[in-house]
């Protein structure tokens, strides 16, 4: 049996404080229906493609930013994709902020079925940014204030193969496609919101085009699985996002990529079968990996310079952070 999905990748455009829920999901409907006359069997959203990226901003009162997460999925406003979606027979992802009935606070995606049924739910892991009010930077990035991590990677069974989600900067550790990888990931679904500024080393400006292809491409080869990167794109309240929306063959090849900053569909055909190329090749895990010398992997968060080779570097032990 074939085992060819149809997927659009569905970059939007900014979106504005004052833009409300119905009027951002009409836009992602128009998308979906994109999708659908381009016979996509899955469309993919950005990370909260449902507000702005509100972590740019601190408020004293998180409570006061609760406004920007669901409380339930679907929600009034949600609904409407979910039956757009079910009606046209197409699957989707979906990343938004998630605040559960015990109040925790997520960075979330769902995986949406082709009939309407909810695949799988991911919850960020590496959240990235600070956690304190930076008022010397130009925006801030308080995702470690606003949310809690997600406790892991899970691959779902799901439009006949086997699917798994990250969130944007989850996309920059080896780790994330590695632990997808090793429980037979095919592809991986990955929305983000990117500043084209960073604010603790503006150097890096000019390589985020490089660094967004970079890690998607060879997260796909390293783990022989496809890679759906979506982005939202665009000036948002005066912050310019990455777009470069791409969709990546195991084989770390780039299939099809957006050329715009705002709403924009671009569509693969991705053959599953093509990651045991790689799966059953090069990286045939079973045969190649050798865990007892990967020990650090998990052993250990920061880095540690041995003292032998620390002491040889007259005392800089070379770990300082910027
Ligand atoms: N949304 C998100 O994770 N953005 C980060 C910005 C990193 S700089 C704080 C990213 O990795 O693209």
């Amino acid at each position: 049996m074939s085992r060819i999905l149809t997927v659009g990748a569905a970059q939007t455009g900014p979106i504005q404080r004052a833009d409300s829920r119905s009027d951002v999901v009409e836009r992602l409907i128009a998308l979906l229906r994109q999708g659908a006359d381009a016979g996509c069997d899955l469309v993919v959203f950005p990370e909260l493609a449902l507000t702005t990226f509100f972590p740019r901003w601190w408020v004293d009162d998180r409570a006061e930013f609760d406004h920007f997460f669901e409380t339930e999925m679907p929600g009034s406003d949600t609904k409407p994709l979910f039956d757009e979606a079910a009606r046209l027979g197409v699957g989707f992802h979906l990343g938004y902020a998630e605040l559960t009935p015990d109040g925790h606070h997520y960075n979330t995606a769902i995986l949406v079925e082709r009939d309407g049924l909810l695949a799988g739910r991911y919850r960020k892991v590496h959240l990235p940014g600070h956690h304190e009010h930076e008022p010397w930077r130009e925006f801030q990035h308080l995702e470690r204030y606003y949310f809690e991590p997600g406790d892991g990677f899970s691959v779902f069974g799901a439009f006949g193969g086997v699917v798994g989600m990250a969130i944007c900067n989850d996309r920059r550790w080896p780790e994330t496609y590695r632990v997808l990888g090793l429980q037979g990931c095919e592809m991986a679904l990955i929305g983000y919101n990117t500043p084209i500024h960073y604010p603790p080393d503006p150097s890096q400006d000019v390589l985020q085009g490089f660094h967004n292809g970079l890690v998607l491409q060879s997260g796909a080869y390293q783990n022989g699985m496809w890679v759906v990167g979506v982005a939202k794109a665009g000036e948002e309240e005066g912050c310019l996002l990455l777009g470069e929306s791409s969709i990546v063959a195991p084989s770390g090849e780039v299939r099809a990529r957006c050329t715009t900053d705002g709403d924009e569909l671009v569509v693969a055909e991705c053959d599953l079968d093509m990651c045991s190329n790689y799966k059953d090749t090069l990286f045939n895990f079973g045969y190649y990996r050798r865990p007892e010398v990967y020990g650090r992997i998990t052993g250990q968060t920061g880095v540690e310079v041995p003292d032998d080779v620390a002491s040889s570097l007259g005392g800089d032990d070379g770990t300082g952070g910027t």
